[in-house]
């Protein structure tokens, strides 16, 4: 089957993920409703306005707005199809918390006839989906779910990890290949309707828990990748030996590859879907578990490197360079970097830390509280500093000129200065 889809598509959450695939679709001319729970994103989108900075999707959003493709609201309106991107968090102890998802699937009940798609983005653990099925079993009794059926059902139910790279949306969305996992056959093939509309990739189907675990695996592999390249840092810094050039020499080797060493892994992807693994198989996962302890302690590391340079000056001024969670984008959430300088400021209650971040006009609220830290130019920053520490590889600290660095301390996390 190749067909390709045409009905209405809900997208449910209009965030990093679901934005964008409304836009995908929107602008290729099929009908999409974007719901949120967040008013003010729901005002943004349906004014073609873009709620967060990711490059070409402004345009995408206001065009697709303009063209009467793309609407948003509150609430879940009836559709032919329904895309789930809303967040799977993790609990205090390390399991997913699929509550929106179904809070999502309650919202969505009510509206079914029979013959709708329901896709789950969101990155979940295995038997997600298949755990949709049955909660729409048990709220809707008069329909036939795909988990409880060897012919047709009434509602399709599948799973399609969103595989995209922030700052890279626009472009990954269109060239990667997907993977379309159904509680059966038949909800893939359904499902992968809805992605010839835009993919220009492979469209892979399998069976939705394979997809569950594949878009974890995924992810845990650049995690583990991420690790060793954190870890050797820190063996290099101990052997007072330049990290950075090492791997460089390492990966001159035709079958090696190592990944960057920075101030720790951020982002609500790579430090939070390796846990799901772990969480479905505790005794097995050792070395993914590692992986995750050996990233998340390396913020600790960057700042008591930092405190320490700093107790060696008498009324010491600290630049901390950047917040974002990776290079040139705006979000600061789940950012090692945020960590960093929000520990480096409490250990040194007396000392001024001078902060810059480019794509931010504010301090995030948990460092806003504290009277000894300031929002500045990485100018001013590193011109008014003894100890620099750069935490983000933005390109605007990369273009800086080196000769502003002369006579100061220089902590650079992400081996840009070298
Ligand atoms: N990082 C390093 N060193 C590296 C690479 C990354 O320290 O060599 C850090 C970054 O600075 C950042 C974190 O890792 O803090 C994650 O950044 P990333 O660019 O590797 O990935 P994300 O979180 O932006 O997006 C990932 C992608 N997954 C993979 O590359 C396997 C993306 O394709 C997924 O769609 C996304 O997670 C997701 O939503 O799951």
């Amino acid at each position: 089957m190749t067909e390709v889809f045409a009905g209405r598509i809900a997208v449910i959450g209009l965030g990093y993920i679901g934005l964008p695939t409304a836009v995908a679709l929107a602008t290729r001319g099929v009908e999409v409703v974007g719901v949120d729970v967040n008013a003010d994103t729901v005002a943004a989108v349906s004014e073609g306005r873009l709620p967060f900075v990711e490059p070409d999707l402004a345009v995408g959003v206001s065009g697709a707005v303009s063209m009467g493709r793309l609407t948003a609201g509150l609430e879940t309106p009836e559709a032919d199809a329904y895309i789930i991107a809303v967040p799977t968090p993790f609990n205090e102890d390390h399991t997913a918390d699929v509550s929106y998802i179904e809070q999502a699937v309650r919202q969505i009940a009510p509206k079914l006839h029979g013959g709708e798609v329901i896709i789950l983005e969101s990155t979940s653990p295995p038997g997600t989906t298949l755990g949709i099925s049955r909660q729409l079993a048990d709220l809707r009794p008069d329909l036939v779910l795909p988990h409880s059926s060897e012919g047709v059902p009434d509602i399709h139910v599948a799973h399609c990890p969103e595989r995209v790279l922030p700052g890279r949306i626009m472009i990954e969305m269109v060239t990667n290949d997907r993977v379309v996992g159904g509680i059966t056959h038949r909800c893939a093939e359904h499902a992968a309707t809805i992605y010839r509309v835009f993919a220009q990739g492979d469209i892979l189907l399998t069976d939705a828990s394979s997809a569950e675990m594949a878009k974890l695996t995924e992810n845990a592999y650049r995690d583990v990748n991420i690790a060793f390249a954190n870890e050797l840092s820190l063996i290099c810094e101990s052997l007072h030996l330049d990290a950075w050039e090492v791997i460089k020499m390492a990966n001159r080797h035709p079958r090696v590859n190592i990944l960057n060493p920075g101030p720790g892994v951020g982002g609500h992807c790579i430090a939070v879907d390796p846990w799901f693994i772990v969480g479905a198989a505790p005794e097995l996962s050792r070395l993914i578990r590692t992986a995750r302890e050996v990233n998340d302690h390396k913020p600790h590391h960057v700042a008591a490197q930092v405190i320490a340079k700093a107790n060696r000056f008498r009324e010491p001024t600290v630049a901390c360079l950047g917040l974002a969670f990776k290079a040139n984008i705006d979000d600061l959430r789940e950012s090692p970097a945020v960590d960093i300088v929000e520990e480096i400021a409490l250990s040194l209650p007396g000392v001024e830390i001078l902060v810059s971040e480019p794509y931010t006009s504010e301090l995030p609220t948990r460092l806003a509280a504290l009277p000894n830290l300031r929002l500045v130019s990485a100018e001013k920053a590193v011109e008014t500093s003894d100890i620099v520490a750069l935490l983000v590889d933005h390109d605007q600290f990369r273009a800086m000129n080196r000769s502003r660095l002369a006579g100061k301390v220089v902590y650079d996390t992400r081996g840009i200065w070298r």
